[in-house]
């Protein structure tokens, strides 16, 4: 592949809901552009961007995929992200290695809850956009309707760049406004614009113009004045209001019949920024945040957006921000501060890679085997070091608990995790300290079973799942006293500790505290720490039903040893004993996980949303209206939240998103305290 200057690239992260036709488009525009020399499917599971075993599995994307497009000298770098809401960790790493957004609107379903979303996600990174409308071939296409659609459901300003020529069954081509000509059947062939549209054009030619002018103050002087606009100013007028997130044009296609794609291509090249158009914010090894140009010359500065692990390795995806990254050299990774070596560096088509010696300011491409560095770090110079911010990625919201199959699934259980983790920001993984279960957290039911089948597929380890317990803990709500003697006198040396024990309840908030009264010596020092010791065990197992105990002060007030017989083991045990009895008669309760979630759903669904969050015992903080949408927020156990993804799914059509965040414990209610209690003593039993 040709060598391409700053100038000379575009980087479009191609978004939109879940199957309005991102991939296909792009197979089209290989195929088209002579990269490809058959047209892959996604449908036939031969789509070069849809490569991955579970993609052909399911007919559509799970990983961002990278597809250079070379078109009259241009090499539009297009990033094909999944449109599947569990998957948004992708499109917020595409977007952020972006220098624009081809946001894409299905032409029969119009604005979807995806496109609102990837819409926000390219708001946030103030990325200019271009909508898209897309599978204009289908039956049942209104162009009326889904322009309607765009202007009622999505913030800001949109205008026609193109009129379709035709609807449905009978789209034909497109009327380009800045030429005024149209562009016909699969060559796009260019033929003046059909007598029954002229007028039509004309006007919407006109809008556009006044809506390129809006965004300078001197074009819009010169549109007042009724002066024609140069073709050049015009799109000049255009950019400037797309990077003010003023407006974002309109333009439609149907990849999959091969009708209206290459002037897609052509209003990317001339409308969406060259990276060197852009800046970008690097943090110095002394926390200084410097803004630099996008340019050869500026500080390099190359980003690992994404990490991926298949057979033959790892390959780390990188887009230079500043400098040249250069094959067979030595560089700083700043986050991992030491130094990496980069061996051959790739262009990416799919899974095709072309070596390349060298990457300008903007492009992006590939590292095999690029040490330890991993995902959020930034390739720079040992004697300049900057780095850029991670992609910021939203918290997990569904997770489950892993149980490896076979003894050897337990041995690779935590690096095959780790792995899993490297190459997604939105999954995590950890042992949960109270169950003792290890948890798999991430963004959905079917993010999360994939990556469980990545597991199996990529690393060869099998892992059952389950729904994860609930992390319960145990504390008291009034103070009491106990006291304990643990005597054994078999055999030999005897045993014995007598202890006077009494726990006052601390607050939610804080662990366990420890201290003595013991005056005048009835226990002696060595035997007071082992009865903390003792205590200390109580607290990893409370009366209860099992779980962890906390906020608790344990204050030994008096105790009784033998001269021979007490041993430290003696007192620990009555330590133990002890506070267990004593948290018996102190008021215990279970305290469960509360947690902050925020559902946005379509207004309609607004009264379902309610009753059912009412049944999940939460409790509402506030109500918002967006748009058409509406905000829930709620104060929400846990518990009641183990299947959430899946509830939301069916009560929505998929048309509900949520996010979690931790609040606080809150405590559980009586009737449901006891209803965990028998079922722990059941567990118990069970195990023997
Ligand atoms: N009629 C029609 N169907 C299309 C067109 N483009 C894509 N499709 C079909 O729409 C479905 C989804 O297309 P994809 O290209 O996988 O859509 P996507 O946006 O990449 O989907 P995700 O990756 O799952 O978000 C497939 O069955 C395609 O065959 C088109 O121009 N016209
Ligand atoms: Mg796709």
């Amino acid at each position: 592949m040709k060598e391409y200057q700053t100038s000379k690239i575009r980087n479009v992260a191609l978004v939109g809901h879940n199957g309005s036709g991102k991939t296909t488009f792009v197979e089209r525009a290989l195929f088209n552009t002579g990269a490809t020399t058959r047209m892959g499917s996604v449908q036939a599971g031969t789509a070069v961007m849809d490569f991955d075993e579970e993609e052909v599995d399911r007919n559509s994307s799970v990983s961002t995929s990278l597809a250079p497009i070379e078109f009259k000298g241009i090499k539009l770098n297009m990033l094909d992200t999944p449109g599947f809401m569990d998957f948004i960790g992708e499109v917020n790493s595409s977007l952020y290695v972006s220098d624009g957004a081809l946001v894409f609107v299905e032409a029969v379903s119009g604005v979807e809850v995806g496109t609102e979303i990837v819409r926000q996600a390219a708001n946030e990174r103030n990325l200019p956009q271009i909508l898209l409308v897309n599978k204009m071939d289908r039956e049942n296409v209104r162009v009326f309707r889904v322009v309607d659609s765009i202007n009622n459901n999505l913030d800001g300003n949109f205008v026609n760049l193109q009129l379709p020529i035709g609807e449905g069954p009978s789209f034909t081509g497109i009327i380009d406004l800045l030429k005024m000509e149209a562009r016909l059947g699969e060559k796009s062939e260019v033929a003046p614009i059909p007598d029954d549209m002229v007028d039509a054009a004309e006007e919407a030619r006109m809008a556009l113009i006044e809506a390129a002018a809006e965004g300078d103050d001197a074009l819009m002087e010169k549109f007042f004045e009724d002066e024609e606009l140069t073709h050049e100013e015009i799109v000049a007028g255009l950019k400037g209001a797309m990077s003010q997130g003023l407006l974002s044009p309109i333009i439609y296609s149907a990849p999959e019949v091969g009708i209206a794609v290459e002037p897609v291509l052509e209003v990317l090249a001339l409308l969406m920024p060259s990276p060197d158009e852009r800046s970008f914010v690097a943090t110095k090894a002394k926390g200084e945040e410097v803004t630099y140009k996008v340019g050869d010359t500026s500080p390099l500065a190359a980003f690992i957006f994404k990490t991926r692990e298949d057979a033959y390795g790892k390959a780390s995806y990188i887009r230079v921000f500043g400098g040249v990254l250069n094959s067979d050299s030595r560089y700083w990774a700043a986050e991992l501060d030491s130094e990496v070596r980069v061996g051959s560096l790739q262009i990416v088509t799919g899974k095709e890679t072309t070596a390349v010696s060298k990457l300008h300011a903007g492009d992006i491409g590939a590292v095999v085997k690029l040490g330890d560095a991993s995902t959020n770090d930034t390739l720079c110079e040992k004697n300049n070091q900057i780095k850029l911010a991670p992609v910021a990625q939203p918290n997990p919201i569904a997770s489950v608990a892993i149980h490896p199959k076979t003894q050897s699934d337990v041995a690779k259980l935590s690096q095959s995790l780790t792995r899993l983790v490297a190459e997604d920001p939105t999954l995590n993984w950890y042992t949960e300290v109270v169950t003792h279960e290890t948890i798999l957290a991430g963004m959905g039911t079917t993010h999360l079973d994939i990556a469980v089948k990545k597991a199996q597929s990529k690393f060869g380890v099998g892992f059952d799942t389950t729904i994860p317990k609930v992390p319960y803990r145990e504390t008291i709500t009034k103070t009491n006293s106990a006291d304990y003697t643990h005597k054994k006198q078999t055999g030999g040396a005897g045993q014995y500790g007598r202890v006077f024990l009494r726990l006052e309840p601390l607050g939610d908030d804080a662990e366990f505290e420890f201290a003595s009264e013991i005056f005048g010596g009835s226990v002696s020092a060595p035997f007071v720490s082992a009865t903390e010791k003792g205590c200390r065990q109580a607290l990893e197992s409370g009366p209860i039903a099992g779980y962890n105990v906390v906020g608790i002060k344990a204050i030994i007030f008096d105790g009784k040893e033998h001269p021979v017989d007490s041993k430290e083991i003696a007192f620990q045990t009555a330590g133990r004993e002890c506070f267990k009895k004593a948290m018996m008669g102190a008021g215990p309760i279970l305290l469960e996980p509360i947690y902050k979630a925020t559902v946005t759903v379509p207004a309609d669904y607004m009264g379902d949303i309610m009753g059912d969050m009412n049944s999940r015992r939460a409790r509402v903080l506030g109500i918002d209206q967006e748009g058409t949408k509406s905000i829930v927020q709620t104060e929400v156990p846990l518990a009641e939240m183990q299947t959430y993804a899946q509830d939301l799914r069916s009560m929505t059509q998929g048309r509900g998103v949520y996010a979690m965040e931790f609040y606080h414990y809150g405590r559980v209610p009586a009737h449901l305290q006891e209803q965990i209690a028998a079922q722990a003593a059941k567990e118990r039993e069970e195990e023997g």
